[in-house]
């Protein structure tokens, strides 16, 4: 019957996609900006990239624009012409509409080589001599419901928080590490040329294995934040790529 063919195929297409992938180079948690920027620079320097998304749409908080006004800003745009994105200079501004942009940043990473899951959320990291190794994941429906069910594993020589603004892996070593960690997981006031400067200084490795990217880095060293404005992100996703690639 067809019907239990298409059940079949998708089954098992998935099933061995994720397979394939329990084993990587590097592993992105969050598909936003940062964490699409630096899944499409590591896949097109053929680094075995995964990223996971705890939700069904990956492009993180570009999708709402501003107060869901979707336009999106940015100081230049080489990295938007280079993955296609339509953009008009306004002022000292370029902006470009927002869907446009998630879908092709989503698309570049995929198409460079990324494997991406959503609605897979990481519910903890993996720790094996003091080294960050991979996350531990969920079904982000078993997560939300609260079930008692146990996770799977993904991992990877290098392990990047995309998370955003909560920071969420860097959370969880400091919620065992507090040593570390010792500041409050924050961004600062808003302030645009500060925020989009030092998130990219800021972009790098935190703990062995582990790196920052996007406004995690913010809220790790209590950066200011920059609202609806994006060049930030996608070259801080460029950085942690370069950083990475280096080391491979
Ligand atoms: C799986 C997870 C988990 C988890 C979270 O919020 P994002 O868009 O983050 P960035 O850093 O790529 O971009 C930030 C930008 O969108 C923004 O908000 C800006 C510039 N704000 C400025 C300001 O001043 O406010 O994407 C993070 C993604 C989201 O899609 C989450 O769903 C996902 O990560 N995520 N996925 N497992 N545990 N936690």
């Amino acid at each position: 019957m067809i019907e239990t063919d298409i059940s079949r195929v998708i089954i098992g297409e998935y099933g061995k996609k994720l397979a394939e992938h329990l084993e990587n180079d590097v592993v992105i948690v969050g598909g936003g900006p940062a964490g699409l920027a630096a899944g499409y620079y590591l896949a097109k320097a053929k680094v075995k990239t995964t990223i996971v998304e705890k939700k069904l749409s990956i492009g993180g908080g570009i999708w709402g624009g501003a107060a869901g006004y979707n336009v999106v800003t940015f100081k230049d745009k080489d990295i938007l012409d280079e993955i296609g994105v339509t953009t008009k200079k306004q002022g000292r501004l370029y902006i470009a509409d927002a869907i446009e942009f998630a879908a092709a940043l989503a698309y570049a990473a995929k198409k460079a080589g990324a494997a991406i899951f959503n609605l897979i959320e990481a519910e903890d990291i993996v720790l094996k001599q003091e080294t960050v190794k991979g996350v531990v994941v969920n079904s982000a429906s078993v997560r939300g419901l609260g079930l008692h069910v146990d996770p799977f594993c993904i991992c990877a020589k290098y392990t990047i928080d995309a998370t955003g603004h909560p920071a969420e892996l860097v959370g969880m070593l400091k919620k065992r590490k507090p040593e570390l960690f010792p500041r409050e997981l924050q961004e600062y006031f808003m302030n645009v040329e500060a925020s989009e400067a030092g998130v990219v200084e800021k972009t790098g490795e935190v703990f062995p294995g582990l790196y920052v990217a996007g406004m995690a880095v913010c809220d790790v060293y209590n950066l200011p934040r920059m609202g609806p404005i994006f060049g930030g992100m996608l070259k801080s996703g460029k950085k942690v790529a370069e950083l990475i690639n280096e080391r491979m």
